[in-house]
This record gives structure tokens, sequence and C-alpha cells, in this order.
């Protein structure tokens, strides 16, 4: 071979070569492309090892896959909005998803620990919404399900290692997801009228802010980026801005909370009823049951009305946290 590695290369590349079981060899493999720098000379190699290491990684996922009667990439929709946290290995994702919601995903120092999503349920105030932790975005291989499952999604978190290169990881993520053919939904005028595109509103997650440090690299990400991008740093160890986080995804989500009071009787606050944002008095009737829709004489709203008690017209918009009183 013509190329002259460093010795760490030829050390991690001997590692691959002894390397026994799947996830051991693509473990191996990983670092050992990384060690192998990056120029002409090298240009034939990384290419065969990406090759190879996109084989591997297909079949391990093809073997996790066979043992499932239902792909694990369809999620049901649970709760108020169905939010994929996505990004490239070992920035946290997993982390995040144990530090938000019920669910206890591996988090590891180890490269592609999650090969399957994994939801969770996240309370912001009084409303549920789902998380899904995923794979990692990668260039060598990507399931197209996963895809799937972003474009689904009501809202993509996107997250970087604000200690580890996050503005290539921020522009890799963002290349794969546009490379098929997911655009966040501020770039949308930048595609007018290409129908084979799915939009999806994205926020950008600078993870492991943990200390004055971190949020200075943080500050330089900003300068470092070329445009504006909807971006909150955070911490999944430190908990730093994860309540922040929360509201985030609850704006993000264009959802509106609206709770119903029965007449003559307190409303009740036990259960919001979640609807899109600039829905109406009539869609909130619908909601209840087809009955109220048909029949509606009357409603008043609290909160968002002009006084403080208004009554209003069928499509009077209700705003977050409006208590409505519908009479039929
Ligand atoms: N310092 C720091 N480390 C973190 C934070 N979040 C995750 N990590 C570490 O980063 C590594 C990868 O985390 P993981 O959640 O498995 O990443 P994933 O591959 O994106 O799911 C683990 O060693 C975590 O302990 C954070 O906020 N701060
Ligand atoms: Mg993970």
């Amino acid at each position: 071979m013509p190329t002259n590695l460093p010795p760490d290369a030829l050390q991690a590349e001997n590692r691959y070569r002894e390397a026994e079981t799947l996830e051991d060899r693509i473990a191996t493999l990983e670092v050992y492309i990384g060690l192998i720098p990056k120029h002409k000379g090298t240009d034939h190699l990384r290419a065969d090892l990406r090759k190879q290491l996109s084989k591997l990684k297909a079949s391990a996922q093809a073997g996790k896959k066979t043992a499932r009667q239902d792909s694990a990439f369809r999620i049901d929709r649970e709760g108020a909005g169905q939010v994929a946290i996505v990004g490239v290995t070992n920035v946290g994702k997993s982390a995040l998803i144990s530090a938000l919601t019920n669910a206890a995903p591996e988090v590891s120092d180890a490269p592609y620990t999650t090969w399957e999503p994994t939801p969770g349920m996240m309370l912001v105030e009084d409303v549920q919404v789902q998380l899904i932790d995923t794979p990692p975005l990668s260039r060598d291989y990507i399931e197209p399900e996963l895809l799937n499952l972003i474009r689904r999604a009501d809202l993509i978190l996107l997250v970087v290692d604000v200690q580890t290169q996050p503005v290539q990881q921020l522009e890799e993520s963002i290349a794969i997801l546009e490379e098929h053919r997911i655009v966040p939904l501020h770039h949308q005028d930048r595609y007018p009228d290409d129908q084979r595109l799915t939009f999806r509103p994205l926020l950008v997650l600078a993870n492991k802010c943990d200390d004055q440090e971190a949020d200075e690299l943080f500050e330089i990400l900003t300068v470092l980026l070329e445009e504006k991008w909807p971006m909150l740093p955070v911490s999944a160890t430190t908990g730093h801005n994860l309540e922040q986080l929360k509201q985030a995804v609850f704006d993000g989500l264009a959802i509106i909370r609206v709770y119903a009071k029965p007449p003559g009787k307190d409303p009740d606050f036990s259960q919001p009823y979640v609807l899109p944002r600039g829905s109406t008095v009539e869609d909130f009737a619908r909601k209840i049951h087809k009955d109220f829709y048909d029949n509606l004489k009357a409603a008043r709203v609290w909160g968002s009305a002009t006084f403080d008690v208004q009554a209003v017209s069928r499509d009077h918009v209700l705003r977050d946290r409006d208590v409505v009183e519908l009479r039929i």
C-alpha cells in the first residue's frame, strides 16, 4: 500500500483486523478511519474503508431487524406532539431523552450505542409531549425508516456537541437531512414550490454547555455559523436550560391549551384540550363532540377575549390557556 500511515492509525488497523464481533468491527473500524490523515494519497483507502463500514452497519441493522415483527421505527403518536431528537453520534441525544423523559435509553461514550428509536414522554407544564431518541445520522449508513420517522415528526431537535466541532456536526447533519429531502421549515423560501420536500420545524440544541467554559464555546459557535439558527445551549448533565428547552418545544409544536368550563360549573383544569395554534371556538367544539359542533348556540371565553368574560362567535380565534364555555 502506497499510503504512509501514522503509527496510531496502524495500531487501529490491527485492532480492526483482530476484532471478532460485528459490534467490535464497527467500533474499531470507526476509530481506524478517524485516524487516517485526510489527503489525496489516502482518498482511495478511506473510500474503501467507508464502504466496508457501511456494509458492516447494514448487516448489523439487518440482524436487529429480523428479530422483530413490527418495525421499531413506527412509533405510535402519544400526547400533544411527536418530536424527533436527531444528530451525529455521541452528541448526547440519549442523555437528553433520559434527562427530559421517563425513558432510559443507554447513554455511552461508545459511538453507535443507539440502534433503535426509543420514545419517552416529557411533561411540559400540563401537556405531555412525545420525544423520540434515534440512531445517529451518519454518512455511511442511514436506515430509510429513520428518515420516515423524522419526516412524520412534528418537530426536529437537532443536537450538536458544543465541545466537539459543533459547526461541522450541524452542517453535516443538515446536509444529510437535506440530501434525503428533509428541510428545516425556516429554509422553506429557498426552495419555492418543490413538492418533493418535507419541511419540518427544527431547533438546534447545543448540548454539553456544562459550565462557563462551554458557554464561551457556545458564543464562538454562534459567531462561526454563517446563518442564524434557532438554537439553545443546554446540558443534559447539569440540567442547564432544560426548562427553556421544554418551553421551546411547546412553542415549536405551535399548539395551544384550552380548558373546558361546563355551564354553571368550575373550569376543568385537570386536562387541557390541545389544539393547533390558530384554532377557533368551532374547532374546539368539534374536538369535544360532534353535537357541540352541530348545535353550538353560544360560547363564552375567559382569557384571550377583550373583556374578562366575553360572548364570542364560532370563528373567534382561541389562545393558549383560554377557558371556554360552550352552550348547545
Ligand atoms: N459533559 C457532558 N457530557 C454529556 C452530556 N450529555 C451527554 N454526555 C456524554 O456524551 C456521551 C454520549 O452521550 P449519548 O447520550 O450516548 O450520545 P448519543 O450518541 O447522541 O445518544 C456520553 O459519554 C455522555 O455521558 C452533557 O450535557 N455534558
Ligand atoms: Mg444514543
